[in-house]
């Protein structure tokens, strides 16, 4: 990670994206006190939607808006555990809204959106097929394949994407369906701060959101700085559907041709794995309905991935668990634990795919393959040694992880080493490094960029080799520690045994 993207990265996740200050203008936001229903906020599009004057309405109780009808249940819906008691259909004047009520500490967030034609009970009727044909996938990348295709038929928007997140929070274009004529995205990888921290904390909180017009200019809340109101700080807009929507976002919509985008979390035990987001070139508005049923669809695909994760690495776990069987039985009757976890009928490579593999024992050091030589080794494990602490030492590139001991093993990106008893003995595998290109959603160099917080302008696909890094040693970590617990005890048997030997 560049500096310039470490600095972005903070930049970008400090802006307060939940306290807004405004809403996107497809609708208006009233913000009453919970108790009282008096209006403490009103967006300053008001007099469009219910003919009257925002400033008018302020400090009013909401039966002003609505008439005294829906309060009952409006109150239902606030004192609902669940949003599901959400929209309240609700009519001012001629025109009739979807009402979505939610709560914002001491206030009611009251999201007004007019009411699209009525075609919702067809799109839940496909999205409901849709889920039936998605249950029976079975792998990650067949599953993201056919969601973005359902997701393309359904909303018709222009272009729907998957994004998998690294590990580094980095994300990955998995799937994609684009309208013909447009370049593709697949494949594509973009850097953490395309989607700050904060960001992805509030799509943990709220599992979708749209933005309906990236070039409407968003509507004021009044009241907020009124000192008589009930709050001088913005309100937490997080669950309001009308939030306004980040500057430095909207340019990057901008930048990319979106008029409009409706998104959904992908959420694995509380962490936000991936998201699937719906773009298209003109403003797009989709009902709440609609957008409600799909967040249905997106948590049954989310819950599908995370038991394709758990099954294969259940698997994993019973292949290596067995290697590692065959390994250690071939200690137990042999005098030269050594040669045989090198070289014997099951070997340490077998168990951790690696290009070298090093043994020390009893002070004396072995190895196969691509290793450091044994004054390299020493000076390497005794500088590990004094800074990591805990049982195994794993990274898949000394040169980014500890550039100061890369050069005493400038053949090795990567190391896993594991300590074995207490006299400095250890287990270790080399890797060498894996060159690949990663391809990245436009350059990722600083001219592509006004400033640090700027956008990208250009999106064409940009590949960058990755150098000094080996493949990532993933779960193999725990494996060795396993590897290194197993051959202490073959070795303390041992040891009894000989003195057992000894006491006859
Ligand atoms: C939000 N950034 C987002 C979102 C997406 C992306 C999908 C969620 C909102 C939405 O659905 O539109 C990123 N969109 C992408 C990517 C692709 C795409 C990568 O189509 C292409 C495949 N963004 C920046 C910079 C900053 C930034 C420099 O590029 C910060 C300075 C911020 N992105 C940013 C913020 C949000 C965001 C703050 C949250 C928007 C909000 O919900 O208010």
């Amino acid at each position: 990670v560049s500096a310039a993207e470490q600095q972005r990265l903070i930049e970008c996740a400090r802006e307060p994206i939940r306290r807004p200050d405004s809403v996107q203008p497809h609708g208006a936001l009233v913000v009453v006190d919970a108790a009282t229903w008096q209006i403490v906020s009103i967006s300053d599009n008001a007099v469009t939607f219910f003919g009257r004057e925002a400033t008018d309405l302020l400090g009013q109780h909401i039966s002003l808006v609505t008439g005294v009808e829906p309060l009952p249940a409006f109150a239902e819906v606030l004192d609902s555990a669940t949003i599901a008691a959400n929209p309240v259909r609700v009519a001012v004047g001629e025109q009739s809204f979807d009402a979505i009520l939610n709560r914002s500490g001491s206030t009611a967030l009251i999201d007004f959106e007019p009411v699209l034609s009525d075609v919702d009970s067809q799109a839940t009727a496909a999205i409901f097929a849709a889920m039936h044909r998605l249950a029976s996938f079975t792998t990650a990348e067949s599953l993201w394949a056919a969601a973005a295709r359902e997701l393309h038929t359904i909303t018709g928007f222009d272009r729907v994407m998957i994004y998998h997140f690294h590990p580094d929070a980095h994300g990955e274009v998995v799937a994609e369906v684009a309208a013909e004529g447009m370049d593709p995205y697949l494949g594509l990888h973009y850097p953490a701060s395309d989607i700050p921290s904060q960001a992805r904390e509030l799509y943990l909180l709220k599992l979708s959101r749209v933005i309906a017009d990236s070039r409407a200019a968003p509507s004021g809340l009044l009241g907020l700085s009124d000192p008589e109101a009930v709050s001088t700080v913005a309100i937490d807009l997080s669950r309001a559907e009308l939030r306004s929507v980040s500057p430095h976002h909207l340019e990057f919509m901008w930048n990319m041709g979106q008029a409009s985008t409706m998104s959904y979390s992908l959420v694995r035990d509380g962490e936000l794995i991936g998201m699937i987001t719906c773009a298209h070139r003109t403003a797009r508005r989709v009902s709440f309905e609609v957008r409600t049923s799909l967040e249905v669809l997106a948590n049954q695909i989310a819950l599908q991935l995370s038991s394709i994760k758990a099954l294969s690495a259940m698997a994993k776990q019973i292949e290596l668990r067995n290697v590692r069987t065959r390994v250690v039985s071939g200690l137990v009757d042999n005098p030269d634990i050594s040669r045989e976890l090198l070289g014997g009928l099951a070997t340490m490579l077998d168990l951790i795919p690696a290009d070298g593999a090093t043994v020390r024992l009893g002070g004396i050091v072995a190895s196969v393959g691509a290793a450091p030589g044994e004054d390299g080794q020493l000076r390497l494990t005794d500088a590990l040694r004094a800074r990591v602490s805990g049982l195994a030492f794993a990274s898949d590139s000394l040169l980014l992880d500890h550039p100061d001991l890369a050069p005493i093993a400038p053949a090795i990106a990567g190391v896993l080493m594991v300590p074995v008893g207490v006299e400095g003995d250890y287990i270790a595998w080399f890797r060498t490094e894996k060159l690949h290109s990663v391809n990245w959603l436009g350059d990722q160099s600083a001219s592509n960029r006004a400033t640090v917080l700027s956008p990208r302008n250009s999106f064409t696909s940009w590949s960058r080799d990755v150098t000094g890094v080996s493949a990532p040693w993933d779960d193999f970590e725990a494996e060795a520690t396993e590897l290194g617990r197993d051959i202490e005890r073959v070795l303390f048997h041992r040891s009894e045994s000989r003195l057992a030997l000894v006491a006859q």
